[in-house]
């Protein structure tokens, strides 16, 4: 049996529509890609797969049996959104680590020790106890000695799996050790379809596996087309508005606040650079939006790509300053003044309050 190289899917010559499919001549190249794969390296191009979820607990549930060091890489643009639900019964008795990654998208001024210190807190909250926590960046290789050297300090001769939700950086981390970009990765998430074994140094492995889907991501629901406007890239460069309660900010057609009451207060914005950010008088935003959702207040081009709007209503308690996640889409750092704040977000993505990290 032979595996693709970029994705881990058993390849197969006999049917061009089905997922694993190389064809012969392919076959002769040193390193074996499926077609899906060798699109998306060299055409950016994405063939959706319809991805079974069962198999990612199954992947989860195996780690159980063995003997080895876990890696949950969690995205710390948005760490709650990207945790694995129930981890710890997933991985059995094996030890925790976790890795935020994507720490190049944060302002320089943060300090990594508040992220590690909110991770820690967080992992605590949910009856989850981690060896260690660690922050860096596998796509800009920012800090990643420390986190190579945990997971050398941690294993102790045992295999290591990296499991965390979709997209975020699992392949990228793996490519980063590898020091050669073999495995396929790229901003949709999905990319990995089943596990990929790289050996190490002493005969055992470390295993990329399939990200787990959480449909409560906005990231999940934008199209392939639009994602690049959503996703961050690069550092961010936060919005600061000062607003009084009846003005309304649009975050482009995929979310919108209102600030209902409170007294003139800062809302900082932290959102891809390439997103869209609009305010206006809480009074006009419903006529603003009817006529410009899909046009001005994109993405979504097409509104009916998303579920509707739900409304969240915040309470802002005044005694510390506090972030509103949007889950797969990024936060609004809020003043310290008490307040009331509606988010409307599209129905079942996720939306938390959170003591502000930065
Ligand atoms: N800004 C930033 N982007 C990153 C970093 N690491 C990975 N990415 C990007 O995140 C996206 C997803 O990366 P992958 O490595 O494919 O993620 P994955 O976890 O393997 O995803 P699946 O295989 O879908 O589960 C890609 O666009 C990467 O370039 C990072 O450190 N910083
Ligand atoms: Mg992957």
């Amino acid at each position: 049996m032979m595996f693709c190289e970029g994705c881990g899917i058993q390849l197969q010559m006999e049917e061009e529509s089905k997922p694993g499919y190389i064809p012969d001549a392919a076959l002769e190249r040193e390193h074996k890609y499926c077609k899906r794969c060798y699109r998306i390296r060299h055409y950016n191009e994405l063939s959706t797969v319809d991805h079974d979820p069962g198999i990612y607990l199954q992947i989860l549930g195996q780690i159980a049996q063995t003997d080895s060091l876990v890696v949950q890489i969690v995205d710390l643009f948005d760490i709650a959104g990207s945790w694995i639900p129930g981890i710890h019964r997933h991985i059995g008795n094996n030890p925790l680590l976790l890795f935020g990654n994507k720490i190049d998208l944060f302002p320089q001024s943060v300090k990594t020790g508040k992220l590690k210190e909110w991770m820690h807190s967080y992992a605590k909250e949910l009856g989850v106890k981690p060896v260690d926590v660690v922050v860096g960046s596998a796509a800009k290789q920012e800090k990643m000695q420390e986190v190579r050297e945990a997971i050398e300090r941690y294993r102790q001769g045992r295999d290591v799996y990296i499991v965390g939700v979709t997209n975020v950086g699992k392949s990228t981390f793996l490519n980063y050790l590898l020091e050669e970009p073999i495995i396929t990765t790229s901003p949709y998430p999905g990319t990995t379809l089943d596990v990929i074994h790289i050996p190490l140094d002493d005969d055992r492995n470390i295993v990329d596996t399939p990200g787990i889907v959480k449909k409560n991501r906005l990231s999940e629901w934008i199209s392939p087309k639009e994602l690049g406007e959503v996703i961050p890239k690069s550092r961010l460069n936060p919005k600061v508005y000062q607003l009084h309660s009846d003005q309304t900010i649009f975050l482009a057609g995929l979310a919108r606040m209102d600030y209902v009451e409170g007294k003139r207060q800062p809302f900082t914005c932290y959102f891809s650079n390439r997103m869209y950010l609009h305010r206006t008088k809480t009074e006009q935003a419903d006529v603003f939006s009817e006529k410009h959702l899909g046009g001005m207040l994109q993405p979504p081009a097409d509104p009916k790509d998303l579920p509707a709007l739900q409304k969240h209503r915040i309470v802002l308690t005044g005694t510390q300053k506090q972030d509103i996640v949007i889950s797969g889409l990024g936060w609004i750092a809020c003043g310290k003044e008490r307040g009331v704040v509606d988010i409307f977000a599209p129905k079942g993505i996720e939306v938390t309050l959170r003591p502000s990290i930065i």
